[in-house]
């Protein structure tokens, strides 16, 4: 019984029964207790072994998580508050790693879940960064970024024995190998591998988040992503990603010995997915490490080709990783000779400039690389895997048609039903039973309640209920109360001016001028925002700087707070996302058609019971297939039309404003005497102005329509009966997202880890 070995454990290690021990003291022991559980059942083995790399692991706090999946959360909960004890209040005390940026670094942690839930034998790799991506405090209405440490004594991170040498132009560091359990639903473990450097100090942290940029020694794994706004920054991820890749490397080469490989025959024991360009060195320090054991350079490039396949999740073209030769020179130069090999090899075949991995400028397009001596590239939504197919990288398929593939995102059930919505997950178990816990696909047999009433107003009452929790947790984090029987309008993810935060305050300022004039919204509007802006993003952190004046403005005007209220949740992360997605109405997924890869919170959002208010981009197209139009809100632009906008340059966010009347009036409030006596004048005249003379994202493009349907859908949610209907048809539809059925796809099309089962 798993609580007598909670009762052994307090024993042990405090002589203490549960009632008098403290959260910290319940929570340590049980990470413990966690950790031997894990080890007990044992990892998943097989001939071949995928290896997830990846610069982020966005893992959120895994105690209630682990619970779950080793199948012990519900017995020793109730045995907890049999005790006057509760996981909630235990799991506060538990420090949350903060090792992404957003979802990019969230889809690999699904992914490790799902992983490890279908028995397949995978493991991740990465970097053990000491302070994380920055804790965001606001200050003045700005965000200021803050170290964000994460590790304790105990932790759920274990020291390895295995420690690596990584080779760089002047130095060479000794790795040191830190593991976290990542345990199956009701199955074996895989491992997250985190590498780390002893001798990285946090003591050179000084103001913020500022440190000696070129004491790579003593900076190395301190942070994720730190600044790269200069030259110094740019190196340091060079620095980083190398010694993620080569440790990364040695560690799939030994293992793969390990397991019976000649080296020869390296692919029939491993595949490497390459998540985004920051781990793409990895193919010329694969091939370097094979030449050291002997194999010859076309054979090992061979190899290497066989067992990498890369995921591309953006079509920015800022965010596409290109790195001048002199850096790599500088930092790496026992790659050189390779890289410039591969870059020779494919200019003989190909005279395309666009296709070089070297360009003119002498930079290393870090894609080009993955996609010539890679075997599979893929998109992660439909929609986006089209553009780079048919736009972006276009001359690429023209070539390797075969190579392109799409993967559809997806998220684990695990943490974004079960774990965060438990009175949503006893609503599902009562009516359909567990079965949708392995087969997502399960949740379908929910529309059978699509006209029962009691199901629709228990829908509606779980939806109030979370709404209540957020309250609580609003008034804690941002010290603002929250009337619960408002519309929860939420928009959480990194800020960027693709995703267009800034189109909704625009709208907060229409309903705002609105409501002066006496048009009042007859159900009361909560606006509720999360976002960290790279800390160098100076444009991001001018909209962050918009919605904390309005904050400011709105929440103390007495004419209009009793209709609408702003809320900017401080530092954004996973546990927040925890409690803000259950409690959401409608889920705000606005990106300028195009340019959203897929998005993962719009399928959290959507499981969860809101209703998306969204373009047609990325996973927003799917979302809508499923439910159908009259269980979305659509607006915007379509992808096709803002593409055509872009090839002739023909958009201009001016002329919209110098024509439009409303528009002028709403862009004009961002420097009104109203937000200026509350705000920054600099920060926001720079907003107005690159708002009416460059809106590179379109803003302006889109706001009339977005305006009409999110009133729209204000309006509709006035009729609860048909809402509530809206919303079982979003969660029975959500199966299709799960990640379980994404890495199937990913087993089944790449990585054949499995042999194929034979079917009659
Ligand atoms: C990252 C950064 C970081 C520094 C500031 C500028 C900037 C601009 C773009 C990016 C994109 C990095 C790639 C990324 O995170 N992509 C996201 O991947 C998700 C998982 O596939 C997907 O759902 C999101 O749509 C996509 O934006």
């Amino acid at each position: 019984m798993i609580t007598n070995k909670l009762e052994e454990k307090l024993e042990l290690m405090y002589h203490k029964s549960i009632t008098t021990c403290t959260d910290k003291e319940l929570y340590l022991a049980l990470l413990h207790l966690v950790k031997e559980e894990a080890t007990a059942r044992g990892t998943h083995s097989g001939k071949k072994k995928l290896y997830y790399i990846s610069a982020e692991f966005l893992i959120g706090k895994l105690l209630s998580n682990n619970l779950i999946n080793l199948g012990i959360y519900d017995e020793l909960e109730e045995f907890l508050q049999k005790h006057g004890k509760s996981l909630s209040h235990i799991e506060m005390v538990e420090p949350e790693p903060s090792l992404g940026n957003g979802g990019l670094g969230r889809l690999a942690a699904c992914f490790l879940d799902s992983i490890a839930t279908l028995g397949l034998p995978g493991d991740g790799i990465g970097l053990n960064y000491h302070l994380g991506l920055f804790k965001q405090v606001f200050q003045e209405h700005k965000q200021k970024e803050v170290p964000n440490p994460w590790i304790e004594k105990d932790s759920w991170l274990t020291k390895t024995a295995r420690s690596y040498e990584v080779p760089f132009k002047d130095f060479t560091l000794t790795s040191t190998l830190y593991d976290i359990d990542v345990i199956g639903y009701e199955n074996k473990s895989n491992k997250l591998h985190l590498f780390d450097l002893e001798t990285v100090t946090e003591d050179i942290v000084k103001e913020g988040i500022s440190f000696d940029k070129t004491n790579i020694k003593k900076n190395l794994t301190l942070f994720l992503y730190p600044d790269d706004s200069d030259e110094a920054g740019h190196q340091l991820r060079i620095y980083q990603q190398y010694f993620m890749v080569s440790n990364g490397a040695q560690l799939i080469l030994e293992e793969a010995k390990e397991r019976g490989s000649n080296l020869h025959d390296l692919a029939d024991y491993v595949v490497i997915q390459i998540n985004d360009t920051h781990p793409s060195l990895v193919i010329p320090e694969l091939i370097r490490l094979l030449m050291k054991e002997g194999i010859q350079f076309k054979e090992a490039t061979n190899i290497v080709t066989n067992v990498c396949a890369y995921t591309n999740h953006t079509i920015l073209a800022e965010a596409l990783e290109k790195w001048p030769i002199h850096y790599l020179e500088e930092i790496v130069p026992h790659l050189l000779p390779i890289i410039l090999e591969l870059d020779k090899m494919v200019k003989e075949k190909f005279d395309a400039p666009s296709v070089a991995i070297i360009d003119e400028d002498e930079r290393v397009h870090m894609a080009h690389m993955d996609i010539h001596y890679g075997f599979s590239i893929n998109g992660v939504a439909g929609l986006h895997t089209d553009i780079l197919k048919n736009s972006e990288l276009k001359n690429f398929y023209e070539i390797y048609p075969e190579k392109f593939n799409n993967k559809t995102n997806g998220i684990t059930f695990r943490r974004w039903l079960m774990h965060c919505n438990h009175p949503l997950t006893s609503f599902i178990e009562t009516r359909i039973g567990n079965g949708f816990k392995k087969d997502a696909e399960e949740l379908q047999k929910l529309i059978k309640f699509i006209d029962d009433e009691e199901s629709l107003k228990e829908l509606l009452a779980i939806k109030l209920q979370a709404k209540v929790q957020l309250k609580e947790f609003i008034k804690q984090n941002v010290g603002v109360t929250i009337n619960e029987n408002s519309i929860f309008d939420i928009q959480i993810k990194r800020l960027h001016e693709y995703k267009r935060q800034q189109m909704n305050a625009l709208y907060i300022i229409h309903k705002y001028l609105e409501i002066k004039n006496g048009k009042k919204p007859s159900t009361p509007i909560t606006f509720i925002f999360g976002a960290k802006a790279a800390p160098a993003y100076v444009i991001a952190k001018d909209i962050i700087h918009l919605i904390l004046c309005l904050q400011e403005l709105i929440n103390h005007d007495p004419d209009v707070n009793s209709y609408i209220n702003i809320v900017m949740v401080e530092n954004y992360n996973v546990s927040a996302a925890e409690k803000l997605i259950p409690a959401c109405d409608i889920s705000e997924q606005i990106s300028l058609a195009s340019k959203e890869a897929s998005g993962t919170g719009n399928m959290k959002f959507m499981l969860n019971g809101a209703i998306t208010l969204g373009t047609m981009d990325g996973a927003n197209v799917e979302i809508e297939e499923l439910v159908g139009s009259d269980n979305i809100y659509v607006f915007g632009e379509s992808s096709e039309e803002v593409i055509k906008h872009y090839e002739k340059a023909d958009y201009s966010s001016f002329d919209l404003y110098k024509k439009d009347k409303h528009i002028k009036e709403m862009v004009d409030f961002i420097i009104s005497d109203d937000l200026l006596t509350i705000g920054n004048k600099e920060e926001l005249e720079r907003l107005h102005k690159e708002l009416i003379t460059k809106d590179w994202f379109m803003t302006l493009l889109d706001i009339n329509d977005y305006i009409e349907k999110k009133d729209t859908a204000f309006f509709d949610y006035e009729d609860r009966m048909t809402w509530a209907k809206k919303m079982l048809v979003n969660i029975s539809k959500a199966g299709y997202f799960s990640a379980d059925r994404t890495i199937e796809q990913y087993e089944k099309d790449i990585w054949h880890l499995q042999p194929e089962t034979i079917t009659k």
